[in-house]
């Protein structure tokens, strides 16, 4: 399993097409691949890193709770959506501190920013926490993920649950053809902080077992994708568990797969090392829903990885 990974980091590493990209980073990039895991012996939580496993958990219980303010991320101990919340306070009337403009780049290339950025950020999240009224006003990303999931929004004003309608076909229906939920919402696009990269995935069931496969559109394959698969393998477990299934397989299906300019060290330190056995996920009998699952209910086990290797993530 995690050697298909590895393969695919190897592929694009080498085969990859220079390309100057949306945050000026700048990616080695490939169209078209596809992972498997098989999610029946263990877990896709890579071991040739560490991937912070409670990271990947609060996010997805934040995109089923329907939300799409980081305050719950902040609450969890949770950063990786900050820079996209803090991108849109610093352009907004109401920031008064130093310059921010352009701070994915700079900060990583002028070490006085950095700390400056850094020191800025760090303000705007206490705020956050601190304070309900800033944190409806500047913590929402917009229409993302949790908000398509729990509340597409319909030409009559209405919402749909997609998660509400997929356990209850994927208990009622199980072979149909139809297990789509999708983040992709060509009219809302403008009202997001970042157009999804997971765009839509599919569920199938076969012999009691529930599979997912993913399309996601864009992947920064060193840093994002790890927790993009272990995310939807917990999403898939998560849905097999309260429609009473086993778990199958996760498919992972790439558009703009790409490996950043400023990854290409650690992905090679990543190569050189050797997958070990995966861990297991136990989930707590007490999640009886996916409406509010408490972080605390969802745990890995047997986690034995190598340790984590650092990198920027491009805003
Ligand atoms: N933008 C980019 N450029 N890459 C992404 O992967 C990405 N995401 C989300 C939205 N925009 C993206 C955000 N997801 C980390 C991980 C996932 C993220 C954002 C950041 C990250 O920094 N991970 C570090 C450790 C973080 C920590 O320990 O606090 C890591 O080493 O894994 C893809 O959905």
């Amino acid at each position: 399993n995690e050697q298909q990974y590895l393969q695919l980091l190897h592929h694009v590493l080498k085969h990859g097409h220079f390309k100057m990209d949306r945050t000026q980073t700048g990616t080695y990039s490939c169209f078209g691949a596809q992972l498997r895991f098989d999610l029946r012996d263990s877990f896709p939580l890579l071991t040739t890193k560490k991937v912070a496993f409670r990271l990947i958990k609060t996010e997805l219980i934040w995109f089923l709770r329907g939300d799409g303010n980081i305050r719950f991320l902040l609450q969890n101990n949770n950063h990786i959506w900050d820079e996209w919340a803090f991108a849109r306070f610093v352009q907004s009337p109401a920031y008064q501190g130093p310059d921010m403009s352009n701070f994915g780049q700079r900060r990583l290339v002028d070490a006085q920013f950095n700390q400056q950025y850094l020191q800025q950020k760090h303000l705007f999240c206490q705020r956050i926490l601190a304070d309900a009224q800033f944190a409806r006003q500047y913590g929402d990303l917009g229409r993302v993920y949790g908000r398509q999931w729990r509340q597409w929004r319909t030409s009559d004003g209405q919402t749909i649950d997609q998660i509400a309608q997929l356990v209850e076909q994927i208990k009622t229906n199980p072979h149909s053809r139809r297990l789509i939920l999708t983040a992709w919402n060509p009219e809302d696009i403008p009202q997001m902080a970042l157009p999804p990269c997971h765009t839509l995935c599919q569920f199938y069931v076969n012999d009691g077992r529930l599979s997912c496969q993913l399309y996601q559109r864009s992947g920064d394959l060193f840093l994002g994708v790890p927790f993009n698969i272990a995310s939807y393998a917990l999403l898939t477990h998560l849905m097999a568990w309260v429609t009473h299934l086993q778990v199958g397989e996760f498919i992972h299906t790439f558009g703009d797969v790409h490996i950043y300019q400023n990854h290409l060290e650690q992905v090679k330190i990543q190569l050189q090392r050797t997958p070990t056995a995966g861990p297991q996920l136990i989930l707590s009998p007490e999640i009886l829903d996916l409406d509010h699952i408490d972080p605390e209910q969802i745990k890995i086990q047997a986690y034995h990885p190598q340790p984590a290797i650092k990198a920027p993530v491009a805003v």
